[in-house]
């Protein structure tokens, strides 16, 4: 199943992803944590893509679209996986549809993980990453109002989305998840 996770930063979609892959059994792909290994490594990607996090901003839908379809395509993601974080703006989703017509793979599902902005900034101010600090953090929630909570509406239309309540404990929410993937094997 090709499962695609929304959600503003903190709303919990690498928690629940990483559950979903195991119960699914198939790969988990961040592209957060590829850009984040990537400007770790020094790729030129991640020489490219750091400045933009280090602001708490996107980075180019181009460099993103590049690592993940080439992951896309490696063996072990025949069978589907779910992607966390990725579609994050309307010409990536754009890019993955076509992408999608062009290997044959249909996609399954959008969830939308729904938590409020009290919430977010609590979980983050409480984990401590490199890019959690309030400033940045304030910046990604822009980020997403501005770039990425247009794409609910895209996959709205064509009735690929389903809202979960994010809010509850992550066994809560991952059942909620469940309920969803379950009704669509
Ligand atoms: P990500 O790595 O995707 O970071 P994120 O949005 O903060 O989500 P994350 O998965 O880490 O948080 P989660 O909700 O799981 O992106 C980082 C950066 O990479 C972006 O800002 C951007 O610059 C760049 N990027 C990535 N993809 C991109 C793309 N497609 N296009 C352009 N740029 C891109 O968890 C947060 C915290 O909440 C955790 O501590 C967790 O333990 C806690 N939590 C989770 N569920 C909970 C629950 N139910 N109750 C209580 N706490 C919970």
């Amino acid at each position: 199943m090709q499962i695609v996770l929304i959600g503003p930063p903190g709303a919990g979609k690498g928690t629940q992803s990483v559950r979903l892959a195991e119960y699914l059994q198939v790969p988990h792909l961040s592209t957060g944590e590829m850009l984040r290994d990537a400007c770790l490594r020094k790729t030129d990607v991640g020489l490219r893509a750091n400045e933009a996090m280090q602001r708490g901003q996107l980075v180019p839908d181009e460099l993103v679209e590049e690592i993940l379809f080439e992951r896309l395509e490696e063996k072990d993601c025949q069978g589907g996986s779910i992607l966390d974080g990725f579609p994050r703006t309307v010409p990536q989703a754009v890019a993955f549809d076509a992408w999608l017509g062009k290997h044959q793979r249909p996609l399954s599902t959008v969830l939308e993980l729904r938590v409020n902005k009290e919430e977010l900034l609590e979980r983050l101010s409480s984990r401590g990453r490199e890019d959690d600090n309030r400033e940045i953090v304030l910046a990604r929630l822009d980020q997403y109002d501005e770039l990425t909570h247009p794409l609910l509406d895209y996959y709205g239309k064509r009735s690929a989305l389903h809202v979960i309540d994010g809010q509850g404990s992550a066994e809560e929410v991952f059942a909620q998840i469940c309920s969803i993937v379950d009704a669509r094997k």
